[in-house]
Formats: C-alpha cells, structure tokens, sequence
C-alpha cells in the first residue's frame, strides 16, 4: 500500500475520490480501470482530501534509529484528510516548472503521461507523505539531485573522452561520434602537450600521439574541431599542466573559425557576458564545455603537473578562473576531480573528503588571494567522481548483502550512488559555511562521471561490458550530469571504433530502452541508501577536517600526506586480490586456461609512434617558417614578465592575466611548448619526490588471507629471496623506473611495496625519465634488474632504446623486466624480435608471482 503510485486526473471535482484520468494518461495505461488510478499531480493541484495511507516513496529511516520508524508507522495509520503540502514540495513544483519551462512539458504532464503497460504511472519524484518536508531533488542540501526534474526533463549527457594518433584522426573520430548521438565532446590530450613540449622535444620521443592527441599550436587546435560547430557543442578538455596555452588555443581556435565561416559580425572577440559595441554575441561568451584546470589532484596522483603547487594555484588557476568568470559565462573554469583519485587507488571516503576539500582550496584561491566574487565562480565549478570499485565494499557486502560476488558489485554500485549524494550535500553546506554566497547556484554540486577503468580487465574482456553497465547504472540512479563509459579493451590499449561504440551504446541502452529517466532520485528515502549517504558523509567530513586542520589542501599535498594515504590505500587492495581476498573473475578466480584466453584477445588499436611524430614535427617546422618571429618574441616576453610579478592578475579585465596574454600568444602562432617555456622560466619546473609504501602488501597476506594457499606462497617467496641472500651475500635488488612522459605510477608503486615486503632491495626511479637516466641510475645504483612500468603505450620505442643504451655501457648482464598495459600482441616483439626484455608481467598479476619470476631470471643471469 505505502508504495502505491498514482496517476492523476485533472478533475474538474475536485474533492472526488474516484477521479477521471485524462485521456491521455488512461490510453496509455491500455484501458486499465480508472478507480484503479489515483490523482497524485491533482491532488496537490485540487484536492483537498487525501486517501488514507496513500504513500509516494519511501519512509526515509535511518537504520539505527528507532525513532523514525515509530513516527513513521504511526503517521502512516493517521488520517490525511487534513494534508497539507510540504514547503519542499511546494517549492520543488515551482523549481520544477521553471525547469520544464522551455519544454512541453509540466509537472502535471510529468506525473500522469508516463504510464506502465500495466497502468501504473511513473512519478517523477516519490516521496514519504508521512514526511512533513520531505528532502527533494533540486532543493538544498541537494542530497536527491541538484536539479528537481533531473532526466525527466533532460537525460545526462552522454560524453566520451577521446583523443588519439593525429588532430586529423581525432576529429573524424569525434565527427562520427556526435553523428551516433554523442552529445559533447571530451578531448583527451597526448602526453607531451600535457606535460607543456612540443612533439620535436627529445623527452618525448616515445609518447607523442600514443595515449591522446598532440596539440602543438593553434594550428592542430584548428584542425581536431574543423566541422565541429564552437559555438553550438559543449566541449570538455581535460588539461591541467598545460592548461594556459591549451585553452587559449582553443579560444583562438573558435574565434578563426567563426570568422572562417564567416560568423564574425555575429560574434565579436572579447567582451564577454555585457554587450560589444554592435550588441553582438562575443565568441567568447558562446562557448560552453569544462576546462580541468584543477592542478591540485595532479600533485596527488594524476602526474601531469608543470610548475611548482604556488604559482600554478595563484597564476595558473586563479587567472583562467577569473578570466572566464569575466569572458566565458557559460565555460565551467574548474573540474574538480575525484576520479583520478579513485583511479589511484583512494578509497570512497579519501575521493569525497579530498575532493571537496580541493574545491573549498580553489574557491579560496579565487576569493581570498585574487580578490574575486564567490558568486562569479562558484557557480562554473563543476565535479568528476569515479564510479567503481571501492575499499569499503566488504563492509557493505557482509552487513547488507552475504552472498556471491553479484551481490558483491550491487553492493558496489549503491556505494557509489550514495557517494554522489553525500558529495551534494557536503559541498552545499560547506560553501554556505565557509563563503555565504548570496546566488544558490554556488551551492551546486554539479558533476560529470567515469566508470572505473581500473576495476576493467585485460582476462575475458567481454566481462568488462557487465562492469560498466553497473558502473553506468550505479552514476545515473547517483544522478550525474554527464557520463564517460569505458570500452571493455580498456587494459589493453586505446579504444578500437568498436569498443567505443559497445561503450556509447551502452549509454543509450541505459537512456532510451530502460525507462530509468523517468524519475530522480528512485533511492530517496530508502533505509540503506539513505544511512550509507550518512555514513559516508561522515567518514569524508573527518577527512575534510583532517585536511583543514592541515591549513588546506595545498599545505596537506605539500606534507606528502595526501599521496601517502592514496598509495597505501592501493597497495592494501593489491594485497587483498594477491591473496584472493578481493574476487575479481577471471583473474584470480574462474579463470581461463592459456589456450581459451588467446582465443578471447582483442585486436589493439595499432598507433604508428613515428608517423605521427614526424606529421607534427612537419607541421611545427611549417608553422615557425611562416609565422612573424618579432611578435612571437614580444607575446612570450609579455607572459614570461606577468608570471614574474608578484602580484595577482587574476581579474578578467586585468591586461596581464595570463589567459589573456595566451590567447595572444596562440593568435600569433606560439607554440604551446615555447608558451609553457616561458612560464617555466619564471617559476621552474616541479620535481615531485617519491616513497614506497612498506609494510600494507605483506600484511594483507600475514593478517588476513582467507586462504592459506596464499599464505604460504608468500612465505615460499620469501624463502626463496632469503636463500638468494645467503648465496649472492645480498639481497636481490630491483631498479623500478618509469620512461617518457607516462605518468602512471600505482602499477610501479605497488611493485615496489610489494616486491620491497617480499624481501627485495627496491630503488624507485623518478617520473619522465629518458632510457638513458634509467640506465645511469641502475648502474650507480648496482642493481641485478630493470623493472619497467609502462602504462602509455611508449613501451615499444623506449624499451628497446633502454637495452641499447644497456648495451652500449657494458652492462648488458643488468636484467631488464617490464609489466604495465603491454598488448599481447607487443610480448613477442619485445621479447624476441628486439630482446629488449626478459619477461612481460600484464594487468593481473600476482606480485608474488612476478617477484619469483624476476628472481629466477637474475638467477639464471648470474649463473
Ligand atoms: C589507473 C589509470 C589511470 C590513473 C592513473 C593513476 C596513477 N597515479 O597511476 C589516471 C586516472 C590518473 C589515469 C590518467 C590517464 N590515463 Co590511465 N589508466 C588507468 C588504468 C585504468 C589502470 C592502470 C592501473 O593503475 N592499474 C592498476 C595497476 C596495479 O595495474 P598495472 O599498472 O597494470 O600493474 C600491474 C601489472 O601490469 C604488473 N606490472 C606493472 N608494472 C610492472 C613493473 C614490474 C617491474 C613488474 C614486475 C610488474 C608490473 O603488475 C601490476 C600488479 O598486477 C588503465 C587501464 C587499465 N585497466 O589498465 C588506464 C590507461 C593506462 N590510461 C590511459 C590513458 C590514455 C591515460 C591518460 C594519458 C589519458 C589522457 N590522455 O589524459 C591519463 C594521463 C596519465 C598520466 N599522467 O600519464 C590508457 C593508455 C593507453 C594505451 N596504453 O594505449 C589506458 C590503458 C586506458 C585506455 N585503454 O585508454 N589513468
């Protein structure tokens, strides 16, 4: 009964009980009896009675309190005939209309017109009546949706991250794309331009193209967006180091082409929001989409930073966030991002608390240190959550749901939904706490989702479509604004145009054949959802005052703490999938033997490194030919003298605002390398230090293994490491090192805690090394074994150039291993064909077995 729905009426007896369907409504319910049907949308509108015991939705109780329950079941026997509508329904109806006021629809319309087959007519919002307010979608804190209509008026918008090989192949991939029914563009950036160098730079070698696409001027800019209309399709590019040059050249790209399509007396440059002189719409102020721009989580786990935290908090961000406040009303100046936390191995709690504590760190920054208005950008800051696996999973599993791992992803998904909820509502009542703004929509949590492509497998890849449909589900019902869906040969390379296709159709499947549009929040008020919302809120609370207590998240980065809590937090899980606490099927359960997995590869979308390179660097040397030289100089010197000042530029009319200063450079033909050079001058360049985790992976194995098997293969480990110790008078000892511009560490920072607890001697390479720094480093350091991780795609170029670099100094009895998202395809070639390595550990392995692999390997060298 108290979860009845009702179908409404406009009757024009207003008091009657028995109401009247409108035709509409009672043709789609296929003649189903009209006393069955019950007016809910009316019955606010025109009644004044209620029927007894009629209940939209769910009690919201909290499992711990008894309170709640006893009201709720004594309201629930009361009469209603004295009802009178909630302010939050009240002021949800008014939110609700204004929302559905450039559509034809209206709340009525929404509560009657979609009606089952079976005749029930889906609400667009349940609630409890009992409730004498009721928690909302669209009303503060926000924890049911930031909207009141969610998908029932507009679905999310579906918008894949791509980039990839050249300019020229990315647009014809994006063109095709928003042809399928993609609705924004997502651009994912090649390494080196994240990392600030053009493609002829030799740091690069490896990288350019492999995993994104490379932008070197506005040249390349023009060309990923030829026939892709600026001012009509959203855009989002995730760019953080190079974030200056790469939006200017966006802008300028926009700019040339709305003159090129001859728009240009429709859009004025510059001007922004007000009116330009011919009261026309500047280009600027047509643009919409999302700029990353949030460096924070950079230093933390993404690793594509340039400068040091300061200035790329108080130049960097702070001058494009008010430069767009100023210009680019409708362009969100900062993603605040949790999924790469996630991604990095932070469990539900560490993603929210940071999360949230990096968008008070860049309000502040905005507001306290360059003087802007909180209600001029709180509102164009926006959220990226990741939904997957998390660390508390267990916890949910044993409490709420004992059973097999089907239950076990449920349990995930709801998790994740709860997160989302709980992120809304932190952010709407810290900012209202921290800042006061007078305008609600800085209270707003608006955010884009990914599904994890960490919890993606390269065993039985076709299991990986499952994985994200419930990952997809799990965002949605959590009410996201946008969405990301992984290809399932996501641990294997870039996608292929038909994984990408599976991806995006998984989306439609979820927006046009599920009916799950049809109401926001169905989660609201249900016992479990609405405690873990709770929980987590309180969990991430802590963090977040953990990191306040701190002085902020730039001073907590700075401490180390940050990165420590997230790796730890990875290498904990690696520790319970090695000792099969953590079930992942296919990889250390129901497994396939060798044969049917070879029958189950995937073709690897082939990207030729060298190509590419040298299409750009074509492209580059045609571009400093034709350009004019003196006003390259003059825009770089313009920039290089702002970033020395000492005083903040952050103001959108200020004329040294760096983004400003930029889109000249861009307009002139800068590049994006000499444009971050430039900067670089002034500031330097940030050299991150690095730490091994000891202790979290053996401990998984000695305190917790479920399986004694496991237990005492990492005792057998150990042994055999001790006994090499015995013989050789020391300990084996493993260079870990990354090359090239990857900046992937979790895979090289579990390696080393885990091979560091099995007894290993461990050195830790920096990030973006050369093959020759790694090989200098293994000598100094006289290791018996290379250990490379290579996650970008480079691993074909640069190994080899590691074993010739090996060999040219004599030291060619220095074991070289590597591991990482190396195709299948690649083993042979690396192996064999260019003997640039002695084994290739995948995506999946157990640690335990590659240290004893390794081991033997040194052994059979030594011998
Ligand atoms: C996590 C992740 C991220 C995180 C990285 C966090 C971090 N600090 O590491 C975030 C979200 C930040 C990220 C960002 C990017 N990512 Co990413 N990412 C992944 C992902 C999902 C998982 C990688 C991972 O960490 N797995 C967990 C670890 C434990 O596993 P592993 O690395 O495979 O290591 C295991 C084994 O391989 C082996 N092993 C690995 N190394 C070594 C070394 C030795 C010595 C030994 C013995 C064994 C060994 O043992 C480990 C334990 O089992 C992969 C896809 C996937 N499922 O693999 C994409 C993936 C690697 N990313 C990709 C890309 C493109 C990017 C970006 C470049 C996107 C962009 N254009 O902006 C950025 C830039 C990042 C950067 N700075 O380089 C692509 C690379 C494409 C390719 N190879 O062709 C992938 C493959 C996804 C895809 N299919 O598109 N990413």
């Amino acid at each position: 009964m108290s979860h009845r729905s009702l179908v409404a009426a406009r009757s024009a007896n207003a008091n009657a009980r028995r109401l009247i369907v409108p035709s509409s409504a009672a043709a789609a319910a296929g003649g189903v009896s009209r006393t069955a049907l019950r007016s809910f949308a009316s019955y606010y509108s025109h009644l004044h009675g209620i029927f007894r015991n009629d209940r939209v939705g769910c009690c919201r109780l909290k499992s711990t309190s008894s309170s709640a329950a006893e009201s709720s079941s004594t309201t629930s026997s009361s009469s209603h005939a004295n009802y009178k509508k909630p302010r939050n329904v009240e002021l949800w109806e008014d939110l609700a209309s204004k929302e559905l006021s450039k559509s034809n629809m209206t709340v009525d319309s929404l509560r009657t017109e979609r009606v089952t087959p079976e005749g029930i007519a889906i609400q667009p919002v349940y609630y409890d009546l009992d409730d004498p307010n009721p928690s909302m979608p669209g009303i503060r804190p926000y924890d049911r949706g930031p909207y009141a209509t969610m998908f029932t008026n507009r679905p999310w918008t579906i918008r894949q991250y791509a980039g990839f090989s050249t300019a020229e192949e990315s647009n014809k991939f994006y063109r095709a794309n928003v042809a399928a029914g993609q609705q924004g563009l997502s651009v994912a950036f090649d390494l080196p331009t994240h990392r600030g160098y053009d493609s002829d730079h030799p740091r690069v070698v490896g990288d350019v193209g492999m995993a994104g696409v490379p932008i070197d001027s506005v040249e390349d800019m023009k060309v990923l967006f030829d026939g892709i209309p600026l001012d009509q399709i959203s855009v989002s590019m995730t760019m953080n180091g190079a974030v200056l040059p790469t939006m200017a050249m966006y802008v300028q790209a926009a700019i040339e082409q709305q003159e090129t399509l001859g728009n240009e007396s429709k859009f004025q440059e510059g001007g922004g929001g007000g009116e330009s002189r011919e009261k026309k719409k500047s280009v600027l102020s047509s643009l919409r989409g999302t700029i990353q721009n949030d460096i924070l989580k950079e230093f933390m786990v993404r690793n594509t930073y340039i400068y040091p935290p300061q200035p790329s908090m108080d130049r960097v961000v702070a001058d494009i966030i008010g430069f767009t406040a100023t210009h680019m009303p409708k362009f969100n100046s900062v993603s605040i991002s949790g999924y790469h936390m996630q991604e990095a191995g932070a469990d539900a709690a560490i993603e929210l608390g940071f999360t949230i504590a990096d968008g008070l760190e860049y309000i502040r920054t905005a507001v306290d240190r360059a003087g802007l208005n909180v209600d001029d950008i709180a509102p164009r800051y926006s959220f990226f959550f990741g939904i997957g696996m998390n660390f508390y999973m267990e916890l949910i599993l044993f409490e709420v749901l004992p059973g097999g791992s089907s239950h076990m992803l449920l349990s995930i998904s709801l998790y994740k939904i709860a997160k989302l909820r709980a992120a809304r509502r932190l952010w709407s009542t810290l900012v209202e706490k921290h800042f006061q703004p007078k305008d609600s929509r800085s209270l707003l949590l608006r955010t884009h989702c990914q599904t994890s492509g960490y919890s993606l497998t390269e065993q039985q890849p076709l299991n990986n479509v499952i994985r994200t449909t419930i990952e997809a589900l799990a965002a949605v019902q959590g009410g996201t604004q946008s969405l990301h869906t992984n290809s399932y040969d996501e641990a294997i390379g870039l996608p292929t145009v038909q994984t990408a296709r599976v991806a995006r159709n998984t989306q439609l499947i979820l927006q046009e054949e599920t009916g799950i549009c049809a109401v926001a929040d169905p989660w609201g008020g249900s016992y479990m959802m609405e405690s873990l919302t709770d929980e987590l809120a309180d969990k991430a609370t802590d963090i977040i005052n953990e990191v306040e207590a701190a002085g902020g998240m730039t001073a907590y980065i700075n401490s180390g703490m940050a990165k420590l809590r997230i790796e730890e937090s990875a290498t904990k899980k690696q520790g319970r999938i090695d000792s099969g606490q953590d079930v992942i099927v296919g990889v250390n359960k129901y497994r396939l033997d060798s044969k049917e997995e070879e029958a189950e590869r995937q073709d690897v979308l082939q990207i030729d490194n060298s190509a590419v390179r040298k299409k750009q660097i074509d492209r580059l040397s045609e571009l400093k030919r034709t350009r004019n030289n003196d006003d390259v100089m003059e825009a770089l010197a313009a920039l290089e003298a702002s970033a020395k000042l000492g005083s903040s530029t952050s103001k959108g009319d200020n004329p040294n605002n760096l983004m400003a200063l930029c889109i000249n450079a861009a307009r002139v033909r800068c590049t994006l390398g000499e444009i971050s050079q430039a900067l670089e001058n002034a500031w330097g360049r940030h050299v991150p230090s690095s730490t091994i985790v000891r202790g979290a992976y053996g401990a998984s194995f000695t305190d917790k293994s479920q399986n004694d098997e496991h237990e005492s293969e990492y005792d057998r480990v150990l042994n055999e490491v001790k006994k090499f110790e015995q013989i050789e008078g020391r300990r084996p000892r493993i260079l870990v090192a990354k090359m090239g511009q990857d900046g992937h560490d979790r895979g090289a920072k579990v390696i080393a805690s885990g091979f560091s607890d099995l007894g290993f001697d461990v050195d830790i390479g920096p990030l973006f090394q050369t093959p020759e720094e790694v090989a200098l480093q293994a000598l100094d350091s006289d290791v018996h074994v290379i250990g490379i991780s290579s996650q970008a795609a480079g691993h074909k170029t640069l190994l080899p150039a590691l074993k010739a670099e090996l060999d040219r100094r004599g030291a060619a009895d220095i074991v070289i291993v590597a591991g990482g998202v190396i195709p299948p395809q690649d083993y042979d070639y690396l192996m064999n064909k260019s003997k640039s390595c002695s084994a290739v550990f995948g995506p999946g392995t157990r640690i335990t077995d590659a240290a004893l692999e390794t081991l033997r390997l040194i052994q059979r060298r030594a011998s």
